[in-house]
């Protein structure tokens, strides 16, 4: 079924130069680019983003580390897009993430774990609308057969 889904390197995934190499991995994956953006999260919207995390003890260091320096907010459209690249960043935590995860290739601790991604449907949906106007996403065509990625 094909979705779509939010994912964002964070800061420390920004600062450490990573943005190509993530990005490269949804592209080579077969996933298709519709909106991108480099932007600097205000406390609104990492409060708002990071809601369900409210009463949990590091919601302080959530909210500081996100709004610590510039994200790279993205929307990736295909097959399973979900499920596929929570796969693909790994675990939570990079020290269980397994090697060749995100997380595993270039994480090393759970506060500073390089790339958030929608954990479902609804959350797709609901971070999308929170970091993407409609007119920010791009809908087209691969010119390829589908047996072609
Ligand atoms: P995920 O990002 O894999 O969906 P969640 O939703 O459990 O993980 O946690 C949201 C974010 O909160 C994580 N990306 C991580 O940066 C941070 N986090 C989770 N657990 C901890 C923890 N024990 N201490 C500090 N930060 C945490």
């Amino acid at each position: 079924m094909t979705e779509r889904t939010f994912l964002m390197v964070k800061p420390d995934g920004v600062q450490r130069n990573l943005i190509g190499e993530i990005v490269s991995r949804f592209e080579k994956k077969g996933f298709q680019l519709v909106g991108a953006k480099l932007m600097q999260v205000s406390r609104e919207l990492a409060e708002q983003h990071y809601a369900e995390h409210k009463e949990r003890p590091f919601f302080g260091e959530l909210v500081d580390f996100i709004t610590s320096g510039p994200v790279f907010a993205m929307v990736w459209e295909g097959e399973n897009v979900i499920a596929a690249a929570r796969q693909m960043m790994g675990k939570t935590n990079p020290q269980d993430a397994a090697p060749g995860t995100i997380r595993g290739d270039f994480g090393l601790t759970v506060g500073k774990n390089v790339i958030h991604g929608s954990d479902s449907p609804q959350s797709a949906e609901r971070e999308i609308n929170l970091f993407f106007k409609e007119e920010e996403l791009v809908a087209y065509t691969k010119l390829m057969n589908e047996w072609l990625y």
